[in-house]
């Protein structure tokens, strides 16, 4: 049996499953894809993707694609318990939905925010994608006001998704001070099996963001 990660460290979402992977425990091959150098567009990975982008799994030969469906997947297949996934209904629903929070717009207000800079010459951050990225961290600030973790009393994949994305904005030096809940969870998320390798793959990103602003 093997299962091959294709990762790219600087990737917020190929983080989100690699992080995923390291909680649940299960042994995992990760294959680098270097974006940078345009490998995702090589013939043999549009083969296996041909939405070439990263994360990217191969179950011994079930490939799947989107970082929080390969958390879900990984989590229920390889997961010891339930812990990181739970089966109770209510409970998988309140991860989910913070998993779609991460996917339909933290990550999105993230990637707004760095696309532009990273890519499209951009020296500035403009103050409408600074001002909606803080009102959707508004919203995580306020998930966390009554629990420990985004979806309850244990971390679970919508813990490692999330800290995936924050901690990208974290390396570009986004001040959080205003979100008192989030700068407490960041702290816990260091915990996390595989915190040091994302966070590692984050100051990249952030110095690559940071490199190219005024
Ligand atoms: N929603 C996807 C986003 C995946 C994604 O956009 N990956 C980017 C890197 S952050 C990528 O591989 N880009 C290369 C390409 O699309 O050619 C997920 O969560 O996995």
């Amino acid at each position: 049996m093997s299962v091959k990660l294709y990762h790219f460290p600087i990737s917020g979402p190929s983080r989100g499953a690699l992080l995923a992977a390291r909680a649940i425990e299960v042994p995992i091959e990760v294959e680098i894809v270097n974006l940078f150098q345009k490998e995702q567009m090589k013939e043999s990975f549009l083969k296996i993707n041909p939405q070439h982008c990263v994360p990217t799994l191969d179950d011994d030969g079930f490939i799947i694609w989107e970082s929080r469906a390969i958390a879900c997947y990984l989590a229920d297949k390889y997961g010891k318990d339930d812990q990181y996934y739970p089966k109770d209904l209510k409970k998988r629903a309140l991860v989910n939905q913070r998993l779609h929070f991460d996917g339909s717009s933290l990550y999105v207000k993230i990637r707004a925010v760095c696309f532009p800079i990273l890519f499209l010459g951009e020296k500035e951050i403009k103050k409408p994608l600074k001002d909606d990225l803080n009102t959707t961290l508004g919203f995580l600030d306020q998930f966390l006001s009554n629990s420990k973790w985004v979806a309850g009393d244990h971390p679970t994949i919508a813990d490692t998704s999330i800290y995936a994305s924050v901690s990208s904005i974290l390396a570009v030096g986004w001040d959080i001070s205003g979100f008192p809940n989030i700068e407490r969870w960041v702290k816990s998320c260091s915990a996390l099996p595989g915190a040091e390798e994302n966070d590692a793959g984050a100051k990249a990103f952030g110095e690559a963001v940071k490199k190219n602003l005024a």
